[in-house]
């Protein structure tokens, strides 16, 4: 790209750092980061495969290496439960011992359950379903291309139209028994927003048991140990997994007996946006026309649920306890789930936007740049270089912008996008940025905060 086509607000000569660069740095992290066939979310911090950031992979590099983007979702889906689940970490046989906790040996899923895979050790948790609309990103990327790409672009929909659409079928069914269009999640680790203050009403009451020794492999891998998860939430997030593991990972005995049960919004406003990516898909394959009608129906019905989730106070949607009814109502940008899943009236959509350009989040007047902390500043929970309680994230800013320019707010979401890139511009694709300062936090080459990029800049024109 020519200096001077540079859009607005990116710095034009930051030694080493400036927008043109962004491109191939980013490629750069992805190649680096790289393993076999998929991804690590970062170098060392994260040493497997994990669900919601190789979806976000795979639709980074859809832009730079197609091939490399279809193999990042099918060596995922190799390891989809037999429930239709996509396990939230897929582990590396060949990671570094004693690189990350808990491991393959504590969840021991395939010893547990019948219904794990038996080819891999995973995890037995999943994580918000990006994955259609990466599937969409690859199929999109592809079209108009040559005919032999386009081609195996149509068999790779044609392979994994049926994983994701079991895929969007378990959450819609055996994560929402209610029918009420909501996932529920048990473990804040499956929100991917693992220790935002959406879950501390809903964990305090929770009752840590004996609880089998274990060592924090994390705190070694970042600079300071006090900006990752507390101790006492890891044993609680440890004590769930003990529980889970318990029940052997079934669903109908987790639903019975386990103490966290969560209506995640922003899981369910994911699950909307992607069946809406899983039709177009449909549609390609030529899918059954009873597929189209479940699809269609899982949209209206997760819409639905997230009306009822509104808190006209807040103007945010709010997750539901489902244990005692009760919203949680806490200010994270989970709360701008409707935008995410689309289909508002104006007046919702003008109380989001109200919202996102108060104070209370992206025109907070003290930020480093208008960008939306993971939890509002306004909260006694927000804490500005804590993980999900408040740093910026820039995979969180792409779930915005990109659901701006479906909402046909081109030029707020043409910001949030010229923001994302200068930010990372300035300062390298860290996993988390502070919201005073943009003090990069966390890994410092966060893999999906590299794709976030690829699939920005690619996306310029339609936004700008
Ligand atoms: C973080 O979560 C993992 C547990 O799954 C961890 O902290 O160890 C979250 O940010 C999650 O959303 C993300 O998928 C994962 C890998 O980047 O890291």
């Amino acid at each position: 790209m020519q200096e001077d086509q540079l859009p607005e607000g990116i710095p034009r000569r930051e030694t080493g750092s400036s927008l043109d660069r962004v491109n191939p740095m980013a490629a750069g992290i992805l190649k680096r980061n790289g393993i076999k066939s998929w991804t690590k979310p970062a170098p060392s911090l994260y040493p497997h495969q994990w669900s919601w950031d190789s979806a976000f992979i795979a639709l980074g590099l859809a832009h730079v290496d197609n091939r490399r983007a279809r193999d990042e979702l099918e060596s995922l889906f190799a390891s989809q439960w037999a429930t239709g689940k996509v396990p939230h970490i897929v582990f590396d046989p060949e990671a570094p011992p004693r690189s990350y906790f808990p491991d393959a040996e504590r969840w021991n899923s395939s010893a547990l359950s019948r219904d794990a895979p038996s080819g891999s050790h995973t995890s037995g948790l999943c994580q918000p379903p990006v994955h259609a609309i990466a599937v969409r990103r690859i199929w999109e990327t592809s079209r108009g291309k040559e005919a032999e790409r386009v081609e195996r672009a149509r068999r790779f929909l044609r392979a994994n139209y049926p994983r994701l659409f079991s895929w969007h079928r378990y959450l819609a069914t055996a994560r929402d028994p209610e029918g009420s269009g909501l996932v529920t999640i048990y473990h804040p680790w499956e929100s991917g927003t693992d220790n935002s203050p959406r879950w501390d009403d809903a964990l305090e009451s929770l009752e840590v048991g004996d609880l089998p020794p274990y060592t924090r492999y994390d705190l070694q891998h970042v600079a300071d140990p006090s900006h990752r998860p507390s101790n006492e939430e890891y044993d609680r997030y440890l004590w769930l997994l003990e529980l889970l593991k318990r029940e052997r990972y079934d669903e109908a005995e987790i639903y019975d007996s386990h103490p966290f049960l969560v209506k995640d919004v922003l899981s369910s406003a994911i699950l909307v946006a992607a069946n809406e990516a899983l039709l177009e898909i449909a549609r390609v394959v030529e899918a059954p026309e009873e597929d189209v009608a479940l699809i269609e129906g899982w949209i209206s019905r997760g819409r639905a649920g997230l009306a009822e989730q509104w808190d006209p106070g807040l103007g945010l949607c709010l997750d539901r306890n489902v244990l005692t009814g009760k919203p949680l109502r806490v200010r994270t940008i989970a709360g701008f789930a409707p935008l995410i899943a689309g289909g508002l009236t104006e007046e919702r959509l003008a109380d989001l936007l109200e919202v996102l350009d108060s104070p209370a989040f992206a025109g907070n007047p003290d930020l480093h740049r208008p960008l939306p902390p993971s939890t509002s500043p306004d909260e006694p929970a927000f804490h500005p270089r804590s993980y999900w309680r408040g740093p910026v994230w820039p995979v969180a800013n792409w779930l915005l912008w990109w659901s701006l320019i479906r909402a046909g707010e081109a030029s707020r979401a043409a910001q949030i996008r010229r923001e994302t890139l200068a930010q990372l511009a300035e300062s390298g694709f860290a996993e988390y940025f502070e919201p005073f300062t943009g003090e990069p936090l966390g890994s410092l080459e966060q893999s999906w905060t590299a794709a976030i990029a690829l699939d920005m800049l690619a996306v310029e024109s339609k936004s700008n």
